[in-house]
């Protein structure tokens, strides 16, 4: 089906609420499928500089930095889970979930960034967390890297330095040491194709560095050196003893060509390329390094621009096979969906975007959430899906991210609306066309600061009062339906067609 056919049925569904239901062939998870939510350090933790944690960028971006945050807010306190982690856990336990993914913070762990000086009362509050998932039977998931670089490293350079990898990787050490007795499953970078935009424009992410069309592809080339290096580290010294899976979550947002046109088709194929090839090609293909087009393209259009070299680092062919095949699973996050129309000027100045050669744009009609870059488009989680299956041989995938942004309130229809939209698509892909999904994590636990646009947009299925200093959290709507869905393991009768 088309995109504009189906634009207007999410039209037609949007309009009647959140109870219009959704069509599939079977509305049941297989046995063995599991549910998770999500939250990440910086995000809910507070206690920014407590009990001898270092500074990151993003303590750093937030205070100095202000007028890049939508309401001036910082993390500082945000739902301050660093004091409140049995509260947290008993929200869990009140959901019935499998796992919970949340990430470790690298600065309290280690507040310069370095190996040399532990804080070990960083390990005491990950080993507190860990042990009350597990007398409640949730299994941690546990995020190595989820943005919040330890501000001394930036000053280094931040990730386009590659000296990083091996800082990284000793970080990881110490993470597999303490905690790998009980923690199975590893997901080493949260998107890195969203946190590198850090270094390429001042719009969306600490540390808000300007260097279009050369910053982004030297962080990139640095995670995934550090990537293989920590996969690599726990394949040789800790697989053994521990047992557990090392894996990479990336983010992708469908790309629908807004018109049937081969050049349309083909934008879309670079932006899937350059958003998640990237990353997934040098990882997950059968050939490894960056996809041919990426390459190809940077390449060419450097030249034109006058520059002796590609902006795109290279790979050598040792390099090229250490980082392939360093995944035992792919972490998915995946929010909306996108309508591609080529854009093949040349720009004299370098960019990322340039370098795509996309414009992209949204549907009108796709419901709209808090986020000028996420529409309600259930569909395109179908097509996301099958298109990883076919390009990366069917891996074993799991959901790591996928949630809805509203203002206020406790009320979420809209976010009902979503999650059940995309977990219908989830289910027809995982029955109908065979993808290898094993989990769905929702974004969020709770809601909590939300990066650049600090408290003005909500993600989770409960809710946080962030002027109460006791940072009461209550259950919505949309937490009390997820909890039904983990319980009885499919999508609940009166939400299916
Ligand atoms: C629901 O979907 C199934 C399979 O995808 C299809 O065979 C059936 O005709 C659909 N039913 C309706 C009412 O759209
Ligand atoms: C639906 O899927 C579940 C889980 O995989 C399976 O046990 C069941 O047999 C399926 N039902 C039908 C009607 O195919
Ligand atoms: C790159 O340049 C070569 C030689 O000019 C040309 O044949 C090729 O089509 C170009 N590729 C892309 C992706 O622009
Ligand atoms: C949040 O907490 C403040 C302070 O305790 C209280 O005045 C306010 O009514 C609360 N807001 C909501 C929506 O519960
Ligand atoms: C000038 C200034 O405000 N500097 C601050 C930048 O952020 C760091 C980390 O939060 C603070 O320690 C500095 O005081």
């Amino acid at each position: 089906m088309s995109g504009r056919t189906l634009s207007f049925l999410v039209l037609v569904a949007a309009v009647c609420g959140a109870r219009v239901p959704t069509n599939s062939s079977n509305y049941t998870f297989p046995d063995g499928f599991k549910f998770g939510v999500a939250t990440a350090s910086y995000q809910v933790e507070g206690a920014w500089n407590k009990d001898g944690k270092g500074h990151s960028i993003w303590d750093y971006q937030t205070h100095n930095e202000t007028y890049l945050i939508a309401d001036g807010s910082n993390g500082d306190d945000a739902c301050d889970s660093y004091h409140m982690l049995e509260k947290d856990v008993a929200l869990l336990k009140n959901l019935g979930v499998d796992f919970y993914r949340f990430s470790f913070s690298w600065s309290r762990l280690l507040p310069s960034g370095h190996i040399n000086a532990v804080n070990n009362a960083g390990i005491d509050y990950y080993n507190g967390l860990i042990d009350a998932l597990l007398r409640e039977g949730i299994e941690p998931l546990a995020t190595i890297y989820h943005w919040d670089l330890p501000q001394q490293l930036q000053d280094l350079g931040g990730w386009p330095n590659p000296v990083l990898a091996d800082y990284f990787e000793d970080y990881a050490r110490l993470l597999f040491e303490n905690f790998g007795d009980r923690i199975k499953m590893w997901i080493t970078f949260n998107e890195p194709s969203v946190f590198t935009n850090g270094y390429e424009s001042n719009i969306n992410h600490a540390p808000s560095i300007e260097a279009p069309g050369f910053g982004k592809y030297l962080a990139s080339h640095t995670v995934l050196k550090a990537h293989a290096q920590a996969y690599h580290l726990y394949n040789n010294m800790f697989r053994e003893t521990q047992k557990g899976n090392v894996g990479i979550t990336l983010t992708i947002d469908w790309c629908e060509p807004k018109e049937e046109t081969e050049h349309h088709l083909a934008a879309c194929e670079r932006f899937q390329q350059f958003e998640m090839g990237l990353y997934g090609n040098p990882i997950f293909s059968e050939e490894g390094d960056y996809p041919e087009i990426v390459k190809t393209r940077v390449d060419n259009i450097s030249e034109a621009q006058g520059f002796r070299r590609s902006r795109l680092p290279k790979f050598t062919q040792d390099e090229i096979e250490y980082i392939r095949g360093t995944a035992d699973f792919f972490g998915l996050n995946h929010y909306t969906t996108q309508l591609g129309t080529p854009s093949t000027v040349i720009d004299s100045q370098p960019s990322y975007r340039n370098d795509i050669g996309i414009h992209t744009e949204y549907d009108e009609s796709w419901p709209e959430s808090a986020s000028s870059w996420l529409r309600d488009v259930p569909w395109g989680f179908r097509k996301i899906l099958v298109s990883l299956k076919q390009r990366y041989g069917n891996p074993p995938i799991i959901i790591t991210e996928n949630g809805f942004s509203d203002r206020e309130g406790h009320e979420d229809d809209s976010r009902i609306h979503y999650h059940i939209g995309y977990l219908t698509e989830l289910l027809k892909a995982l029955h109908e066309d065979g993808v290898n999904v094993f989990g769905y994590t929702a974004w969020s636990l709770m809601d909590n600061f939300e990066w650049n646009q600090g408290y003005t947009e909500r993600f989770g299925l409960h809710y946080v009062n962030f002027t109460d200093p006791e940072r009461p959290r209550t259950i919505k709507k949309s937490g009390k339906i997820f909890k039904e869905i983990v319980a009885t393991r499919e999508i609940p009768e009166r939400f299916r067609k």
